[in-house]
C-alpha cells in the first residue's frame, strides 16, 4: 500500500468513526437520558450541590443578573416524577431556590429575556406520552417562580 493510500484509509477510517460517534451520540438525545448520564459533566463548582440527585437535564444561564452563572436542573426523584430547581451561585455561597415539578420526557431548558428586563427568564418544555406542556419561570430572589405555562399537568 502506497503511503498516500495508507494517508486515505486512515483518514476514511476517523471519518468512519466519528460519523458513527456522531450517529449514537444523536440517537441517544432522542431516547430518553439515563439518570444521572449527565452529572460527570455539571460544573465543579456545582457538583456538590447535585450529588445524590439523578440528573436528567442541566443548562447554566446568569438567573438572578448578579453576573454569576447559576445552574438549573431537571432530575427524578421517582420513576414517574420529575423535578427542577435553580441553584444560585451568590458571591457569599450557594442557595437553592424551591423545587417545581418537571415534564417527564423530552425536556428542552431554554433561555429567552421574555420582559426585556433582567433577569433572563427560563422556558422548559417537555412530553408525557403524547402529551406536550411548557412553562416560564423567573428567579426572584431565592424563589422560582412560575409565571405561565400550558399542559404542564398533563407533563410533569
Ligand atoms: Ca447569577
Amino acid at each position: 500500500m502506497s503511503r498516500r493510500r495508507g494517508r486515505q484509509t486512515l483518514v476514511f477510517s476517523a471519518l468512519l468513526v466519528g460519523l458513527a460517534a456522531l450517529y449514537w451520540y444523536s440517537s441517544g438525545k432522542k431516547a430518553d437520558v439515563p439518570p444521572g448520564i449527565n452529572r460527570s459533566e455539571v460544573p465543579t463548582r456545582f457538583a456538590a450541590r447535585c450529588s445524590g440527585r439523578d440528573i436528567i437535564k442541566w443548562a447554566v444561564q446568569d438567573l438572578n443578573n448578579d453576573g454569576r452563572e447559576d445552574l438549573i436542573m431537571i432530575y427524578r426523584i421517582s420513576p414517574e416524577k420529575n423535578m427542577m430547581r435553580v441553584i444560585l451561585d451568590l458571591e457569599g455561597g450557594f442557595s437553592e431556590t424551591n423545587e417545581v415539578p418537571a415534564p417527564h420526557s423530552n425536556q428542552v431548558i431554554s433561555f429567552r429575556d421574555i420582559d426585556r428586563k433582567p433577569p433572563m427568564e427560563i422556558v422548559v418544555q417537555g412530553t408525557r406520552g403524547t402529551k406536550f406542556g411548557y412553562a416560564i419561570f423567573r428567579v426572584e430572589g431565592t424563589e422560582l417562580t412560575d409565571l405561565f405555562g400550558e399542559g404542564m399537568e398533563g407533563c410533569c
